[in-house]
């Protein structure tokens, strides 16, 4: 199995990257788990203290499970990947159960800050866009598909999407061993990582 990673702040277009990777590749080769399915279980506070939760820090997601997870995929063996609200900030309860495949993609914006997640994939790649375009794309998804205004979106930004990215996303580059310019949708990056796939199936 080949794991590859894909890691990148919020509103770089991993979840387009990995969408369109998927497009033309054999059915049923390629799974994807999103760190999304992994933020903790927050079923014991009620929604006024869930909203509080900084959800861009390392500590909101279980990455015991993940890894718990990911090495269970490795043994060949199908997972119950949790189904995460954004409207709710929690689980739902539903799973989708997710099964081993020659090339699982693991995206989110955390995943390279965790060494031992950061160890069991075989490529690391970081999608790159400056932050104005991350923001302008935030904005725009929050609004249409999360249910929020664009005061809360601009609040969440300076309180700890950006501070929590300085720290904990960005410096993650070191570990990249592909980082994809994405300021522009990038099609001919996309195009090359499809070829390394394809390589393995
Ligand atoms: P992407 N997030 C929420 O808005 N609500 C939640 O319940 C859980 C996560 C956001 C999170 C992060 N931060 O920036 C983003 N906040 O989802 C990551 N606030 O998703 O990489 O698709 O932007
Ligand atoms: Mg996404």
């Amino acid at each position: 199995m080949l794991i590859i990673g894909i890691a990148g702040g919020t509103g770089c277009g991993k979840t387009t990257v990995v969408n369109t990777i998927l497009q033309e590749l054999p059915e049923g080769q390629v799974g994807v788990i999103s760190q999304d399915s992994y933020y903790k279980d927050t079923t014991h506070l009620s929604f006024e203290e869930r909203v509080k939760i900084n959800f861009d820090h390392p500590r909101s997601i279980d990455f015991d499970l993940l890894k718990e997870h990911l090495l269970e995929l490795k043994k060949g063996n199908a997972i119950n990947q949790p189904v995460y609200s954004f409207v709710k900030h929690n689980r739902t309860g539903d799973v989708i159960v997710t099964h081993p495949r020659k090339v699982m993609i693991v995206e989110g914006i955390l995943i390279l800050s965790n060494p031992e997640i950061r160890d069991l994939f075989d490529i690391k790649i970081f999608v790159h866009a400056d932050s104005d375009e991350r923001l302008i794309r935030r904005l725009k998804r929050d609004i249409t598909e999360r249910g929020r205004d664009i005061n809360e979106v601009l609040q969440r930004y300076q309180s700890t999407l950006k501070p929590m990215h300085q720290q904990f996303i960005e410096p993650m580059k070191e570990y990249a061993d592909i980082i994809i310019p994405n300021n522009k949708y990038n099609t001919v990056a996309v195009d090359i990582v499809k070829t390394i796939i394809n390589d393995r199936l």
